[in-house]
Order: C-alpha cells, then structure tokens, then sequence
C-alpha cells in the first residue's frame, strides 16, 4: 500500500489483469493449441457430431453461462475510471477520510451511471431516476457513494423498496412498460403512499431527462456523519456538481432519440472521454453540526427531504474527473459492486431507515448476480489498499491462502492478521441509542407536502410548464380513474394551480379549492435556471451543407466552434464529400438521413444558394431545422441560409440592417446583407445562445412535431 495513493494504483492492479489477444494462438481453456474453431468433430463429412470434440463442447458450455442476472434495479449502466483529488485539507476538523482531507492525494474512482426501471437493454433517454455510483479505491481502503441525480427518494423506510420497486417496474402480466413510469401500477402506489410526493415532483420534472450523465448533479440523498480524528461526528450530505452546468433534453426529443439513438448517454460518455474531454464534477458537502440536529422543520433521518442549499451551504471539497474507458463492459461495468456500508475511516450512517435496509440489502444482491461471496475478489472491486483476513474459500475463490491459521486469536501464523489497534482503524461512531421495539413510522416524517411545495415554487416558469405536461402525460396513460383522482389530490396539497393544471389536462374534475395554503417559499438553487450557462464546450453542433457550400465559410464555422470547445459535426445529404464553390471538397461527418436533430445540441446553416436550394428541397433536411427549433435549440443561418430556416417554419428569423450585420432574436441567429465573409460575431452570438442550453421563452407550440 503506498501511503498516498495516485490515479494510476488502480490501473497497474488491474493491468495484471488485462488480457490482449496480441500474438497468441487459439488455445482451450486449458492451454491446448486448437487449429479448428468453425467446423465440429463428425464422422465423416455429413454424419454424426461426435461428443469427443472437447473443444466443441467447452465453447458451447461457456457460452450457455455467459449471462448473469441483471441488477434488480438499475441494470442499465454505463462506467468509467477516473480519480478524485480534495482541493484543500480543510475538512479535516470533520473527517479522519484521508481521501477528502489529503490534497496531495489523488484517489482513483470508478463510477457507474444507470437508468433505474429498465432492464440492461433498455434506451438511455427515458423519464427515469438516474443513479451516480462511485467507488473510491482509497489508501485506507473502498468507499462507495452510491447516489442518484435527485437528492430525495420515493420512500422513507426501506421495508417498502420491494413494493416500490414492484409497482414502478413492468407491470406482472403484460412486462409493459419498459423504461418508463406512466403505468397504472406505479401511480396507484404513489397515490395510496403520499411520501413520494416530493420524489415524484423531481421525477415529472427535467431532471428525470438529463441531457447527458457529464451534464447531471448527483446526491448521495442521505444525511451521513463525518467522524474526525477525535471521534467528533458531523451530519453531511453529499453534493456532486457537474462542471459543465445540469441541463436537461426536452421531453418530446428524449422519446425520440431513444428511437434514433437507444445509447444516447452511453455513447455520449464513451466517446467524450476517449476524445479527452474528460467530464468533472466538483464535490459538495452541506455540514450541521450535531446540536442542531432538531433545528430544522424536517428530520435529518428522512430520506425524502432535502436540506435547502439557502439554509446550510453546499461547501467545495474537490474534485472528480473521469479519464478512461473500460476495457471490457462485462468484466468491469457490470461486475462492478457497490455496497453502501463501504465505508472508510471518518465516515459513518446514521439511522436513516432507509440508509439501514441499503446496508443490508447490496450485500445480498451481489450474492444472486455475481454468484457467492467472492465478488471483492473481481478486478474491478479489488481495493488498492492492503486485504488481510480469515475469510476462506467459497464459489471463485481467487486467493490462494498460505497460512495454516484461518482463524482469530491464533499462535501458529503469528497471530496474523494482527489487530490494527490505534493505526487507522474504523471505529463505529458511539452514538448512544435506547427505546422501545416498535413498527412505527417517526411523527417528524409526516411531512410529505412542504418540500413538494419549496420545489414547485422554485421552478422557472417553463420548469413549472414542463412539470405540468409530464404529470398530464404520465397520468394520461394511468386507465383507473380512481388513480389519476387520487393523485390530483395529492397534487392539491402541494399546490393548488398545479392540481387544477394537471386536472384539466387528464379529465379530472379539478379541485374547487386548495388542499393546504403554499406557503411560498423557494428555494433558487433547485431550479436549473440557475445552473451553469459560460461554456459550449463539448456540445454538438449540426452544420448543414451540400453540394455548392462555400468550403471556406464552413472551416471558419468549424474552427470558432472548436477553438470554444464544441464539436462541429458537417451533415449532408450524402456520406463522403460534397463538391464546394469553385474547386475542392468539404468532408461529410455523417448522411443527414442516419442521424436526426435529437442528437445535436444546434444547427448552423451555411449560406451559397446552390447548397441551400438543395437542401431546401430535401425533407429530411428541413425536418431537422424544424425539429432543432421546435426543441428551444439555437439555430443559425448565414446569407441564404436563411432560406431553409424559413422553408423550416422558423419564427424570429429577423435580417440585418445598416447597424448590425449579425441578428439573434429567440435563439435564432442570422447573418445577413455582408459581402459573404462570416461577420466576426456571428459564431459569439451564436455560441452565446448555445452556453444557455436551451432558449425557453421561444413559443414553438405550433410546430408540428
Ligand atoms: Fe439502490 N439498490 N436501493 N438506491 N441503488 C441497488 O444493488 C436498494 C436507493 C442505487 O451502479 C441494488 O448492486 C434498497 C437509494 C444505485 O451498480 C440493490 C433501497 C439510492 C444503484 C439496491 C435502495 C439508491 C443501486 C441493485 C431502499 C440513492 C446502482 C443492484 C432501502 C441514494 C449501483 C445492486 C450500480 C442499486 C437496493 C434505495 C441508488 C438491490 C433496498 C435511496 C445508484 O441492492
């Protein structure tokens, strides 16, 4: 073990590991040279297969083993190594966590995306709670955040996980729906168990819809407790804070771009840290002091609650960056175990009941999915730090123990492994604990509507309009009408014009009057309007182009673009090349017809009428300039350009005048009435709008979707 450890100890561990079939021949499992791998052992050419064809008979049966369960939840991931380094040692005073305190330190991380309700094979881009999962091969051995991209949950007490998670799932006859929630069986939970309201507030709204896993927040949702060296414990909550700000898709493009591109925010991660745009999230940490554990209007044990950023600040620790891709999806994203109660020393739980039953429960998932008690023993879940015990044998035992002594206290292995004694040890937190034994809910968890309220009233207006079309869609699926009732009931004890929006939106009577008063707090930070909008860096921008395109003008597009960090990405309505202006050619990324407007953050249409009339009179091509401006993206046109975005429907296309050259009205960005060179502000006003992800305020209700 080396005393600090560095992003790289992970890698030369599991280098070991890592097999490249680089000059090798073709053995059997046990080493035996095959030169026949495509045709089986028969009696003559057409007769019998014969059973003596041990090679035959060793491929088929590691073939039929080849799968292993999925994660009951959670099964669809996506992973990645990376390394967190603390940006100071000022946590110290609350944490013994060497990985949070030690700036010098440089702790290697593995972490894991996931949708929630669809299985392995499910599409990336539906409404669903997205996981965060990191583990850190810290020097003092495994800790594992297991989080989400919401810091609140469905439920507060981890005995109801298996009805939750049986109401949200494929419902039990028919296995419909896959990847999504607007079913019967999940809304009639959520209206009988109205702890899930504050959930299912973030669930209807945009975050449910990340635009991407590098463009998400993640919570570790439970109120934990730091230990310092003096045994001192602090309640925190953990924050993570994406670099590149929390944005969000669109809810009419994620359904579409599940059918265009079912790995939308696999291939996104995948293809943005292989080209070395490595994803950086900051960690956060809202510390309370143990005195004030009562303070708050909420009990710090509930997992549906959040801790206002406005109250308790979410305090920089350092940050996470993700720097490589798995090798082998099997061997590393999906035998990946986490496990809440890996804890290191200078963190523990505290008696958040679901926190408890998660202790329990990763342990015993990891028994049925990866097939007895070894599963440590996977390169992927090997520490860096030291392992020592008396643990033995077992399904794919790995280690080969040479000790005679399996056992604690013992005199013939030297008494080895030795206690630790004072040397960095885990000690659990003496907290001093009495009651009764009883199956009782905390009176100080009966709040289920408050925090509902402070995320509704937090919301940009559009975010409210969002909220409201997701819950009239949801609902709108749900066939008992008793369902959709009970939850416009619900609704109405958040907030009063929400119950009558989603009401009038489903087919409910809407309720006369308000359930309870809002009472009107707000709390900024929630909204996503607030998030980071100062960098296009990473996002894709469509540049339309066809046969006639000035080539000069679309490397000066492709060039301003890039020196600002975005991904230009030249489309036309065939691969290769299309012929430019006078001579020379310009290089195709992709046909238009093989990708869509979903899966590109802009569109920017270079002039040349040659081009431009080409374009003009292809459907796929317009659609996509459609599509782009029914979805808020920023869309851009230089000279005749502009005429495709008008054959689109674009509104707000708006031309030059004697003082500017450049115009953005709505997102949309025109240069027009030049003497054909790109004014030097068209691409920074573009770019502009871009950095805000979305413009909201344009009306595209009448686009034709
Ligand atoms: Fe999980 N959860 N969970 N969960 N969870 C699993 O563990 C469970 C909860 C979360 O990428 C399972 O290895 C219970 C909250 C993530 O491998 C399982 C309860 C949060 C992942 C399990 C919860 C999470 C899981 C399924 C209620 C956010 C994916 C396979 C008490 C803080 C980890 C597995 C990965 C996975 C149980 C609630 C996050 C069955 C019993 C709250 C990110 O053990």
């Amino acid at each position: 073990m080396t005393s600090r450890s560095q992003p790289n100890d992970k890698h030369e561990q599991l280098d070991h590991e890592r097999k490249d079939p680089q000059d090798t021949y073709l053995t059997t499992q046990q080493g035996v040279r095959i030169d026949h791998t495509d045709d089986a052992l028969t009696v003559g050419e057409r007769g019998p297969t014969l059973l003596e064809d041990f090679h035959n008979r060793e491929k088929i049966m590691h073939f039929d083993h080849e799968r292993i369960p999925e994660r009951v939840v959670h099964a669809r991931g996506s992973g990645a190594y990376g390394f967190f380094q603390p940006y100071s040692g000022w946590l110290s005073d609350y944490t013994a966590a060497r990985f949070l305190t030690d700036p010098q330190e440089q702790t290697p991380v593995f972490v894991r995306f996931s949708t929630v309700q669809g299985s392995k094979g499910s599409n990336d881009t539906v409404r669903d709670v997205r996981g965060f999962a990191t583990k850190f091969y810290t020097s003092q051995g495994n800790y594992d955040l297991v989080g989400n991209n919401m810091p609140v949950f469905f439920i507060q007490d981890g005995i109801k996980f298996p009805d939750f998670v049986h109401a949200v799932k494929p419902e039990p006859d028919t296995g419909i729906p896959q990847g999504a929630s607007a079913h019967d069986t999940l809304w009639d939970f959520v209206q009988l168990q109205p702890e899930t309201m504050h959930m299912m507030m973030w669930l209807m709204s945009d975050r449910a819809l990340p635009r991407s896993y590098r463009m998400m927040q993640g919570f570790g949702v439970h109120t934990f407790r730091f230990v310092n060296a003096e045994g001192r414990g602090t309640f925190v909550k953990f924050h993570w804070k994406p670099m590149l700000g929390t944005h969000s898709l669109v809810w009419d493009e994620t359904q579409k771009a599940a059918g265009k591109n079912s790995d939308y925010n696999r291939q996104d991660l995948w293809e943005t840290i292989a080209n070395g745009d490595y994803p950086e999230w900051e960690l956060g940490v809202q510390l309370v002091d143990e005195s004030r554990e009562f303070e708050f209007d909420f009990d710090l044990l509930d997992a549906t609650k959040i801790i206002p950023e406005e109250e308790v600040p979410v305090q920089p620790v350092g940050k996470l960056t993700l720097n490589r891709n798995p090798d082998n999806f099997f061997a590393e994203t999906e035998q990946i175990a986490f496990h809440t109660a890996n804890v290191v020393p200078g963190i523990d739980f505290t008696n958040d009941p679901l926190l408890q039953a998660r202790n329990f429960s990763y342990l015993d998932t990891q028994l049925i999915r990866l097939g007895g008690p070894n599963f440590a023993h996977l390169p992927v879940n090997r520490p860096v730090a030291d392992v020592s015990n008396h643990q033995r044998d077992g399904f794919h035992q790995t280690r080969i123990h040479t000790s005679k002594a399996a056992y604690h206290k013992n005199s013939l292995s030297g008494g080895c492994p030795a206690l630790a004694g004072d040397q960095e040890v885990f000690r659990h937190y003496q907290e001093k604990v009495e009651g009764a034994k009883i199956s009782k809910r905390s009176e100080s968890f009966a709040d289920h509507y408050s925090q509902a309220t402070l995320f509704w009233n937090s919301m940009a207006h559009w975010e409210k309009d969002h909220i409201i079309a997701a819950f009239r869609f949801e609902l709108g699926k749900v066939e008992h009408t008793h369902i959709r009732e009970g939850v416009v009931e619900h609704l109405n004890h958040v907030d009063h014009d929400l119950a009558v929006a989603v009401a009038q939106g489903i087919g409910v009577t809407p309720p006369a009057e308000a359930a309870r008063t809002n009472h009107g707090r707000s709390s900024p930070a929630l909204s996503q309007s607030n998030s980071v909008k100062d960098t296009i860096a990473t996002r894709q921008v469509a540049v339309l182009v066809a046969d006639g395109v000035d080539a000069g003008e679309v490397e000066q597009i492709k060039q301003e673009l890039s020196e600002r960090g975005a991904v230009p990405q030249v489309l036309s309505l065939r691969g290769g090349s299309v012929q430019a202006d006078g001579s020379g050619h310009v290089t195709v990324n992709a046909r238009i017809d093989t990708v869509a407007s979903v899966l590109f953050d802009a569109v920017i249409v270079p002039g040349s009428s040659e081009s431009v009339q080409a374009l003009s009179s292809d459907g796929y091509s317009v659609h996509f300039v459609t599509e782009a401006y029914k979805h808020f993206k920023p869309v851009a046109a230089s000279q005749e350009g502009v005429a495709l975005l008008q054959r689109a429907g674009v509104n707000g296309v708006r031309h030059a005048d004697e003082t500017q050259q450049v115009v953005t009205d709505q997102g949309v960005v025109t240069a027009t009435g030049t003497d054909g060179s790109l004014p030097s502000d068209f691409i920074e006003q573009f770019a502009s709008v871009l950095a805000g992800h979305r413009v909201w305020e344009r009306d595209t209700s009448h686009i034709p979707a």
